[in-house]
């Protein structure tokens, strides 16, 4: 790492930081209220919402780590302004999730649910795009409680917010609406590169109204 290199777009590490980014070195822990505590017996993960043959589809936990496992090298981009760079990240592709439970064809956003309720709607194309992946692992070790254990949703090219930790399903959404931290003064799209932080920069049609 160090050497700057030129990003193409939708790359998921970019080894440069995006404007008002600082580098920090060790990863700390950020998020809202307690760590959940993991019981396999009670864990699934859920689609529902507008799927594609109308019908929900839960995985256990055994089922879903038993999904085909992948790699990606991310950047995590905090909207407190801090970043770390060149994780790996390992887990299932958003892709292959979508793939085994296709959308309805009017689909257009997705809410990604975790525990204590926590939330945050995502395009459905940035859901899809290559890179996003519901992670188990980092640098090739098991994720832990305080990180997201079991599965956190990583979305490389979003600020970090976009990608909850201790995920339990996504909801297939036909309009946008806005999740835990997108309803609380964040953007509703979230690209660092454009600094898209607070929901007062929105553009028309970068979300619902507030
Ligand atoms: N469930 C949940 N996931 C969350 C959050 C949260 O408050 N709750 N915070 C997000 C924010 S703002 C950041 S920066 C990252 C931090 O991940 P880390 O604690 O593993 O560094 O988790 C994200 N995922
Ligand atoms: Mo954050």
């Amino acid at each position: 790492m160090g050497h700057p290199v030129e990003r193409e777009p939708g790359e998921a590490a970019a080894s440069e930081l995006p404007p008002g980014q600082r580098l920090q070195r060790g990863w700390p822990v950020t998020h809202y209220g307690p760590v959940p505590k993991f019981r396999p017996e009670r864990w699934e993960f859920r689609v529902f919402g507008a799927t594609a043959d109308g019908d929900k589809r839960c995985w256990s936990h055994e089922e879903f780590t038993a999904l085909p496992y992948t790699t990606v090298l991310a950047d995590l981009h905090c909207v407190t302004k801090f970043s770390m760079l060149g994780a790996e990240w390992g887990g299932i592709p958003a892709r292959t999730i979508l793939d085994a439970v296709p959308p309805a064809s009017d689909v257009t956003h997705v809410m990604v649910w975790a525990e204590y309720g926590f939330s945050s709607n995502l395009r459905l194309s940035d859901f899809a795009a290559e890179h996003t992946l519901f992670a188990t692992h980092k640098d090739g070790e098991l994720l832990t409680a305080e990180h997201g254990f079991p599965v956190r949703l990583v979305v490389p090219h979003l600020y970090a917010w976009k990608g909850p930790k201790w995920v339990r399903g996504v909801e297939y959404m036909t309009a946008d609406r806005r999740g835990f931290w997108e309803e609380r003064g964040y953007h509703n799209i979230g690209d660092p590169w454009k600094e898209q932080r607070y929901s007062y920069q929105e553009e028309p049609g970068d979300g619902p109204e507030l």
